[in-house]
């Protein structure tokens, strides 16, 4: 099995602390983060790899002054690629953003400056996002006469419902702010989104890791099916999760009140 000392990676910076917290840091600040080809294959790899390692949280986030500028376009225009190039490397983006959506690992994106087309795929295949003051969102595949292929068809329109997905695109209207918040494109507007999505990352670790492989997969899994087979899916998770010994440890811990209760800090 491929482990994460095997990647080959260029565009693309990856470190594990020694809480098992991986950092993705995309690092081409140059080209604004554009996602070329190689940049897509490598994040196939990582998030094939990062879940079988034993990593418990995932902060994505990236060099520069913007998360990233969404397709390659320069590549794009280059390559003058027909309908079958394009959707064969539409499937390769796919494969990473479902491999980092079904993986079961938490992963928290930390934004800023544009996320823009299918820098805002990326982002919306994350768990949690986390944006900055300088943070904003678009859609502008209309304006460069191109659609979506990156699952924003899917994701961001889960995220913000279909008719903002259809303004944000032909208007070319951008979301950033308490607006942005408040339309579902980020779940955080703080000041510090880099010290942000670490407490948030550190907190989720603590959870055990089956519980959090439930959570960041099979939600979305569940989203995909009928009510009535995600309610069976739904128990005989539960019923893994919630027999697991780290569960067992701490209902112990509960009964005997030695747990933390759950309420607000003040
Ligand atoms: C790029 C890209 C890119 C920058 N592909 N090279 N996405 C867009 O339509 C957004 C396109 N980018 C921009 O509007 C701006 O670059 C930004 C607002 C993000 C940043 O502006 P700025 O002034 O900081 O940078 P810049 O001067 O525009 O660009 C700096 C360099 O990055 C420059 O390269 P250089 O070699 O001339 O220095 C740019 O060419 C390069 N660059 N953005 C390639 N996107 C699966 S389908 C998904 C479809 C989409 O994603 S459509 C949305 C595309």
């Amino acid at each position: 099995m491929r482990g994460i000392a095997d990647l080959t990676l260029e565009n693309i910076v990856l470190e594990v602390d020694e809480d098992d917290i991986a950092t993705v840091t995309l690092n081409r600040p140059a080209k604004r983060n554009a996602l070329d080809a190689a940049t897509i294959e490598e994040l196939v790899d990582i998030f094939s790899t990062l879940p079988r390692a034993g990593v418990r949280a995932v902060i994505l986030r990236s060099n520069g002054d913007h998360f990233s500028a969404g397709l390659d376009l320069v590549e794009h225009h280059r390559e003058n690629r027909n309908a079958s190039d394009f959707m064969h490397l539409c499937l390769r983006w796919h494969e990473a953003f479902n491999k980092m959506e079904y993986g079961g690992v938490p992963i928290i994106a930390v934004l800023k400056g544009a996320v823009v087309g299918g820098g805002l795929e990326l982002a919306s295949a994350a768990h949690i996002r986390v944006a900055g003051p300088d943070t904003y969102f678009g859609l502008p595949e209309g304006q460069r006469g191109l659609f979506t292929g990156g699952g924003a068809t899917i994701r961001v329109a889960d995220l913000i419902g279909k008719a903002r997905m259809i303004d944000m695109m032909l208007s070319g209207r951008l979301y950033r702010g308490a607006e942005a918040v408040d339309v579902g494109l980020c779940q955080y507007m703080v000041e510090d989104a880099e010290a942000k999505a670490w407490d948030i990352a550190r907190a989720a670790a603590k959870n055990p890791p089956l519980s959090n492989f439930a959570i960041c997969s099979a939600i979305s899994h569940m989203q995909n099916m009928s009510a009535l087979d995600a309610a069976y899916a739904e128990s005989v998770v539960a019923g893994v999760v919630n027999t697991q010994d780290a569960a067992r440890e701490r209902l112990a811990a509960f009964a005997t009140g030695a747990a933390a209760k759950i309420k607000p800090a003040d």
